[in-house]
């Protein structure tokens, strides 16, 4: 159901409606500079791309905007009302149909992001431009401003010409509606400069009055370097201003019989004229959206890549480092240790009777068992440390820089913490856990990472044997180093 209008949004919309119809007004008249004896049409039509922007930026209800502007500045040309009513018509048609469509094959452009959006757009374009020449056409042949046997040619300049302006004028809104992403450095504004200067002065060579001088080599292949320099390295908005800026110098010439296009008949000349328009404006759309979307695939690889990397190094179900990771950090620290001279903690902890909080309770509240240790071991690590799940209900602390007193004492620390976890899953408490802890120590205990992972692991099956929930450290540490203290076995 469409909502009510409110007073203010009701002006406004009127304001809409009256500013477009006043702009397509005055673009047409000026376009009307273009137009072909007699002068009911014309070789580009940019109020056709004008009307079209509008529709797809501020809605299909301004039309009464295009048609009231149309419609005027026909009844200028023709000083008849009803054809004057009949054109406006179908040029307000013809700008419904095309929003319509791309709104519903491309959704609401702002930019032309892929190149399947550029194809579509410009089928519609050539579609919807059926609409006002037809309408136009039988009109002026309705009231004999174009005799029978005249409608097919008038049909197709009048439907070339909207089709151009709307290939043309179009996206250059759009595009020029969009926010700039960054401003530009000033080695990016010589750039442009350089870009812009190099263009003009090769378009003026191509189509202007130099190519008497050029004649007979047909130069207009030169314009595209320039087009892929702008759609390359520039936004989308210096695409369209450069392929307009070419177009419009093109078209003036030709239609003034001057350049490589004015050779054949007018007819004949447009038909070149809007392949060579139509060529620049969807080379240069494709290459920007070929650009836009290698950018956005770069992107989607980068995330890729690093969710990627987090999953080859992370444990699904507690988030923290896997074994692969842990091997790498100690491989890495233990380098660095030997290097400067430092020591390296590991501390190896697994859940005591684990298997019974499965057996009693179920798999899912032993997960939640090893999601809350995971948790308190993420809680009691420094910075430089890490903690890693080893592999089932087992975890291990990597400690740079650790000495033997404060491994001893965060080991401890860890021990205690688990014992005094109070789980409850799903209202059913899950008793007291507790865990058994070995620690090694380089260089004190072992020389290498791998016999530094053994000595731990090997203290950790001391601590089992001796009855579990203690700490042990590797036997083959020097025994004086070790202070004695409950819990802890030496
Ligand atoms: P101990 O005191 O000797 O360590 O006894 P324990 O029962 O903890 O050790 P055991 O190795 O016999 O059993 C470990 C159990 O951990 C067996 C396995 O089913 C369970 N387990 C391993 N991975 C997971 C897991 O991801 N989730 C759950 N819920 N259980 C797991
Ligand atoms: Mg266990
Ligand atoms: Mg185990």
């Amino acid at each position: 159901m469409q909502e009510a209008m409110g007073p203010n949004r009701r002006m406004a919309n009127f304001a809409h409606i009256g500013l477009l119809g006043v702009v397509y007004f005055v673009v047409a008249k000026l376009s009307l500079l273009f137009a072909i004896p007699p002068g009911h049409a014309t070789a580009v039509w940019p109020p056709s791309g004008i009307a079209l922007a509008a529709t797809l930026l501020l809605g299909s209800r301004l039309w009464p905007g295009i048609w009231l502007g149309a419609a005027l500045v026909n009844y200028t040309v023709n000083s008849s009302p009803t054809l004057a009513v009949l054109l406006g018509t179908g040029n307000a048609l013809e700008a419904l149909a095309g929003a319509a469509l791309i709104r519903r094959y491309v959704g609401v452009p702002r930019r032309f992001e892929r190149c399947r959006d550029v194809v579509i757009f410009v089928a519609v374009a050539a579609l919807s431009c059926t609409i006002a020449a037809t309408v136009a056409v039988l009109s002026l042949a309705m009231v004999g401003l174009v005799s029978w046997p005249d409608i097919l040619p008038n049909w197709w300049t009048w439907w070339q010409g909207d089709v151009t302006g709307i290939i043309l004028v179009t996206p250059l809104i759009l595009s020029w509606r969009l926010r700039r992403a960054a401003p530009w450095s000033r080695q990016k504004k010589l750039e442009a400069v350089c870009l812009g200067g190099l263009l003009l002065i090769v378009t003026y060579l191509v189509f202007g009055d130099a190519t008497e001088f050029l004649s007979p080599f047909p130069l207009t292949f030169s314009i595209l370097p320039f087009l892929m320099w702008a759609a390359l390295r520039f936004s989308q908005r210096v695409v369209t201003t450069a392929s307009a800026g070419v177009s419009a110098i093109a078209t003036d010439f030709t239609v003034n019989g001057i350049g490589p296009f004015a050779l054949w008949s007018l007819n004949e000349s447009l038909l070149i004229l809007l392949a060579f328009i139509s060529t620049v404006v969807i080379t240069s759309l494709v290459l920007s959206a070929l650009r836009i979307e290698r950018g956005q695939a770069m992107d989607q690889l980068q995330r890729a890549l690093i969710e990627l990397r987090e999953l080859a190094t992370t444990d699904p179900l507690t988030g923290l480092y896997n074994r692969r990771y842990l091997w790498e950090f100690l491989r890495r620290e233990w380098i660095r240790a030997k290097r400067r001279d430092n020591t390296l903690a590991v501390i190896m902890i697994d859940i005591d009777h684990f298997k019974r909080i499965n057996d009693a309770h179920g798999h899912e509240a032993g997960d939640f068992v090893l999601t809350a240790v995971a948790g308190l071991l993420r809680n009691r690590i420094r910075s430089s440390d890490i903690v890693c799940r080893y592999g089932g209900e087992e975890f291990a602390l990597v400690l740079p820089e650790a000495s033997l007193e404060s491994v001893r004492l965060r080991a401890e620390d860890i021990r205690v913490a688990i014992k005094g976890l109070d789980l409850t899953y799903q209202d059913v408490p899950l008793g007291r856990i507790t865990a058994s802890l070995g620690i090694a120590l380089f260089p004190e205990h072992v020389g290498d990472p791998d016999a530094l992972m053994q000595a731990a692991d090997a203290a950790l099956y001391e601590a089992k044997g001796e009855g579990r929930d203690r700490t042990v450290f590797s036997a083959s540490r020097q025994l004086s180093q070790i202070p004695a203290s409950p819990g802890i076995h030496c």
